[in-house]
């Protein structure tokens, strides 16, 4: 199978990591896709009609997106050990992928604010609002940390990568003065080789 691509996209990194952690990515070609919001990459409009990365195409040719269930796919194929199948646990582990996409989400919003829009058009309260969501789910995060142990799941991945995200592009927010708890935590996850293997380029 292969994967639509871009080396600093965090939410291929965590399709990435999953597939490290279930023992897959052998299995998974990875295709360099130039996505953005504006010109978009007829390449990967081909198969993922909103042009956004990453977008997984099965040996059969058929197209899966977005991160979400491209992990899931990837859970069913493996082990299934990523993503608990029933329970508690499955929903606590599904909101904190949600929890941390969100913080993708609004970081690479800050990101085209900054590096795509024309300044004229930049509106910096917009930037603030979606800073403020990066704040308060951090600060959420932060609470959650010490309950994380040594969980690998696709709810740590993406948290994992949601911080990876911030060190690449926001690295001057310095999020770990305040979330020790995140920062103890994501100084052991870091050192998994999924996440070495998969680290941003240098920004
Ligand atoms: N909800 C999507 C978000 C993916 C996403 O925003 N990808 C960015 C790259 S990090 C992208 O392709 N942007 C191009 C665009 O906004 O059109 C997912 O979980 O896969």
């Amino acid at each position: 199978m292969k994967i639509l691509y871009s080396p600093a996209s965090p939410f291929v990194r965590k399709c990435l990591v999953a597939a490290h952690e279930l023992g897959l990515i052998e299995l998974i070609e990875r295709v360099d896709a130039a996505a953005h919001p504006v010109k978009r990459d007829l390449s990967i409009v081909a198969h993922n009609p909103l042009g956004k990365v990453p977008a997984l195409i099965t040996d059969d040719g058929t197209a899966i997106f977005d991160s979400r269930v491209i992990c899931e796919y990837l859970n069913a194929l493996g082990d299934g050990h990523l993503i608990p199948a029933g329970g508690a646990d499955r929903w606590q582990v599904l909101t904190a992928q949600s929890l941390a996409d969100g913080i993708m989400d609004a970081a690479v919003l800050m990101r085209y604010e900054a590096a795509v829009r024309p300044e004229a058009l930049r509106w910096s309260e917009w930037s603030a609002g979606q800073l403020e969501k990066v704040i308060a789910a951090l600060a959420h995060f932060e609470r959650l940390a010490p309950g994380f142990g040594e969980r690998v799941d696709v709810g740590t991945i993406a948290f994992g990568c949601a911080l990876g995200y911030l060190d690449f592009r926001f690295a001057h927010l310095a999020w770990r003065d305040r979330h020790p708890d995140a920062a103890a935590w994501y100084r052991r996850f870091g050192a998994r080789d999924s996440m070495i293997a998969t680290r941003p380029p240098a920004a």
